[in-house]
């Protein structure tokens, strides 16, 4: 009997089935954000990152160009199981001598993302980028300012054609997600009239035509960011309101809360009320720092949510980190494959049994059997996932990543 089937049928004592698990696990979409492998500069030659999100470190070997961003998601995934999505920002428009400003953008600006997504049986979602602008330096869609208002309505505007675009090539759905960086250092003269224009420009963009079989849309949340402490115009009241009355999808960032809140608790509210739902997994350590995700408690949390509830074809779920002190291809693997083994986890756990000791009020033992559940053979089951695909454990896949490194990455001077 080799590991797996020792590991196995550890597992079928338990009352779970590992080899299901591997097979669902192989068929969740992972949407891999683009702006790892660049500290979210972009193409657009505005470079330094605003909108009171950071990523920090200096790190050789970022991307500069479309190029090296492609060669660099080739790497990533051939280190990850199943077919999945890339999210694409706006500030990631390929011109090739044919600039246009973000109010102005076409589904030509994208066409290189089509191209590679395409050749590489890749889904597409995307994202307004309302940072990194000077447009965006005081507010966007929240503004006092109406020029500056209305270029943002624009943008998003031009956002949902180009969300459409993707949906229509790449034959699935597109996500378009909108985050607004706007907010307050200190404390407000009217907390609620940047909440009306941004509600009025959100209405006016949305009343864009658009096919909603292909493209749906979410509002992503926010508590603070640096320069925005006293106050947040997208909080997360804002955020699920608007979405819940206007058919949006409601999407958490787990790095958008109060650190003693988790986003493992809010994802059954979220799934009663709303018909899908969005994620960005992260890593916030003390602040909304997005480190890589890890699989650590909280990661597992979200999933067995996921899983236990079947949500998993009702949730967008995005990795969302930006890590500019360690190499970017690994950080992006660990973060990806964290999420994977979380999925597993969560997969990996007998969720009958589980509600039946809670709802018999049998506790003692429902804290015995997840105790248990931590020490089970999970290793070997990953390295069957892993395996059944080709692809390296993970010391293995880092000496390949090493490798590129040295080949690739460091002669990016
Ligand atoms: C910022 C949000 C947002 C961004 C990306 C780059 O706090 O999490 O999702 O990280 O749009
Ligand atoms: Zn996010």
């Amino acid at each position: 009997m080799n590991n797996y089937s020792r590991a196995k049928c550890q597992y079928a004592a338990l009352g779970v089935d590992a080899d299901s698990a591997i097979n669902e696990l192989e068929k969740v979409k992972i949407s891999i954000h683009c702006w790892q492998g660049d500290d979210v500069c972009g193409f657009d030659g505005y470079g330094a990152l605003s909108g009171g999100i950071q990523a920090t470190g200096s790190y050789p070997g970022k991307a500069r160009n479309p190029q090296e961003l492609f060669a660099d998601i080739d790497k990533v995934l051939s280190f990850i199981p199943g077919r999945h999505k890339i999210n694409v920002h706006a500030n990631y428009a390929v011109f090739n001598g044919d600039f246009a400003d973000r109010d102005k953008l076409l589904p030509r600006h994208f066409k290189a993302w089509v191209d590679y997504a395409k050749s590489r049986g890749l889904g597409l979602d995307f994202n307004p980028t309302f940072f990194s602008h000077e447009k965006a330096s005081a507010a966007t869609l929240s503004s006092s300012d109406e020029g500056v208002r209305r270029f943002w309505v624009e943008h998003t505007k031009a956002c949902i054609k180009i969300a459409e675009y993707f949906a229509s090539e790449v034959g699935q759905p597109s996500l378009l997600n909108i985050w607004i960086p706007d907010g307050l250092k200190d404390v407000p003269g009217s907390r609620l009239a940047p909440r009306e224009r941004f509600k009025a420009s959100l209405d006016e963009a949305l009343a864009t035509a658009y096919d909603k079989s292909k493209v749906y849309i979410s509002l992503e949340s926010k508590v603070f960011g640096i320069g925005f402490e006293s106050y947040t115009v997208g909080s997360a009241e804002f955020c699920i309101l608007y979405a819940a009355k206007n058919n949006l999808v409601p999407l958490m960032d787990n790095g958008h809360y109060h650190p003693t809140e988790f986003v493992s608790d809010k994802i059954s509210s979220l799934l009663l009320f709303a018909d899908k739902i969005g994620l960005h997994l992260t890593r916030p350590v003390r602040w909304d720092s997005d480190h890589v995700v890890l699989f650590d408690d909280e990661t597992r949390e979200i999933a067995k949510e996921l899983v236990r509830n079947n949500a998993l074809d009702r949730v967008f779920l995005a990795t969302d980190f930006f890590d500019a002190s360690i190499n970017r291809i690994s950080a992006w693997v660990t973060g990806i494959r964290a999420v994977q083994k979380a999925l597993l986890f969560a997969l990996l756990q007998p969720n009958g049994k589980l509600r039946q000791l809670q709802d018999e009020g049998r506790f003692s033992e429902l804290m015995v059997i997840h105790e248990e559940l931590k020490t089970a053979p999970f290793g070997e089951i990953w390295e069957e996932f892993l395996r059944k695909d080709n692809m390296p454990s993970g010391t293995d896949a880092f000496g390949e990543i090493r490798e590129y490194e040295q080949e690739i990455l460091l002669k990016r001077v």
